[in-house]
């Protein structure tokens, strides 16, 4: 259990709370949000925004005003938490988590946040817990998790971007690397970026160009699935790792981007698929490749098609839902009781508070569902949720490539906290993928 909830020693309460509009990692605004606490204490969040995203997640507020930002403003998100939210929460104990994340899911009053924003809300809910760690004198992976949050995760790194995130002809949206044959997560990092310039070099070699897509990862005009595996399976092979022992590969090709009509436009210039003809696509892969995870194989709202992909595929491979379950557990309990996916990917600001992350995570877990804890497309140096992987146990992150700061800094304050963890600290490696193909087994 986290330790939310326990009395700051002399009842350290909200004192201030103030937002600003700042830019994420594709230029676009997105929130800044400070907290202060009345024994000094000051803690800053920022709140990242996706590319492609699920049709059911809480709603992002933008301010629609044609002449900011192309309407991509959210003067009116930082005015909901510098008006409104800020009166209703100054006073509030810091560390009284579940009261402050349930006075804003009652303040907006809606069931996705449509009032005052899931930014707004967001930024709050994070800056707060990180304010209470401060007021604690914890790191707030331990503030999160006490002496039980010892587990690194285990990264998915994004070495080729496709889809929403690049403008290069690949459908499939991430192509990722996994090290999970690495003994440590410092080691997992060095492994992951080992293999990504080796990945740069042998594309160079080819005459493509090496520029990055949205989350850092390399974005080549490759029509095809198979030349992208092909790709890092040579680079993890030059690198000098063993593919699917040291190194194995995963999958988003976040589905319901090229789901029109009941069909799948997964590789262009190719014949749509239905949803068993992807699932052929996909087993085929999975007897090539040393493929461990697909998250998002098929579409948000195709539950018929995710069942068939369950049946024929949960056993061996790690199914993620994301747009699927959008972090809420209305759509994990609907997954867990028609046997859809075994894992889920959680984004905070897909649902809009740390407590519901946190109550999403724990359904999961007891359920037996694996959790990758996840960045979205458009970051900032905000690293909460390398806190949150560890603080709640979930054995996985994914949080993009081994190149800009948006993305390294996550991997860089990983190491920093598994150096703080010291002897302690666990890096599960494969063992968190045997858990997934347990439940399926069920
Ligand atoms: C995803 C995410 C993060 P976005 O689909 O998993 O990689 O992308 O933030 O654009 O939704
Ligand atoms: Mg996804």
């Amino acid at each position: 259990m986290t330790e939310l909830g326990k009395p700051a020693a002399g009842e350290a309460t909200i004192s201030d709370i103030h937002a600003r509009e700042v830019l994420d990692s594709r230029g676009n605004p997105t929130l800044s949000v400070n907290v202060s606490v009345s024994n000094g204490a000051f803690a800053e969040a920022s709140v990242p925004s996706g590319a492609s995203t699920g049709a059911h997640e809480a709603i992002e507020l933008r301010d629609g005003d044609a002449k900011r930002y192309g309407g991509k403003g959210v003067l009116h998100a930082v005015e909901n938490v510098n008006g409104l939210i800020r009166t209703a929460l100054v006073g509030t104990p810091v560390d009284q988590q579940r009261t402050i994340d349930g006075r804003l899911f009652e303040l907006d009053g809606t069931p996705n946040k449509a009032k005052l924003g899931a930014n707004a809300l967001l930024g709050v809910s994070l800056a707060s817990a990180h304010a209470a760690a401060r007021s604690h004198g914890k790191e707030l992976f331990s503030y999160l998790g006490g002496s039980s949050a010892v587990t690194l995760p285990v990264p998915m790194m994004n070495v080729i971007n496709g889809g929403k995130h690049a403008e290069g002809a690949l459908q499939f949206q991430e192509c990722m690397i996994v090290p999970l044959g690495a003994p440590s997560l410092r080691e997992a990092v060095r492994y992951g970026a080992e293999v990504f310039h080796q990945l740069g070099k042998l594309l160079k070699k080819k005459g493509f160009a090496t520029t990055v897509g949205d989350e850092g990862g390399f974005a080549p005009p490759l029509r095809h699935i198979d030349e992208a595996l092909g790709f890092i399976m040579d680079a993890i092979k030059s690198a000098g790792y063993k593919p699917g022992t040291d190194v194995a590969l995963a999958l988003d090709p976040a589905a319901s981007e090229f789901y029109s009509g009941g069909k799948y436009q997964a590789i262009e210039g190719e014949a749509a698929l239905s949803a068993s003809g992807l699932i052929d696509l996909y087993e085929r892969l999975c007897s090539q490749f040393p493929i461990v995870s697909i998250e998002d194989g098929l579409a948000e709202d195709d539950w018929d098609g995710w069942k068939e992909l369950t049946a024929r595929l949960g056993e061996r491979l790690q199914l993620v839902g994301d747009d699927l379950f959008v972090t809420n557990v209305k759509f994990l309990k609907r997954g867990i009781d028609e046997g859809v996916a075994n894992a889920i990917l959680v984004k905070v600001n897909q649902i809009g508070t740390l407590s519901e992350t946190i109550d999403c995570v724990r359904m999961a877990q007891t359920d037996e569902y694996a959790t990758v804890i996840s960045h979205r497309s458009g970051e900032t140096g905000d690293t909460s949720i390398a806190d949150i992987a560890v603080g709640l146990n979930a054995g996985q992150i994914k949080t993009g490539s081994l190149s800009r700061s948006d993305r390294v800094e996550k991997y860089n304050r990983l190491m920093a906290i598994e150096e703080m963890l010291g002897s302690a600290a666990k890096y599960p490696g494969a063992a968190v993928f045997a858990r997934a193909s347990r439940h399926a087994g069920l």
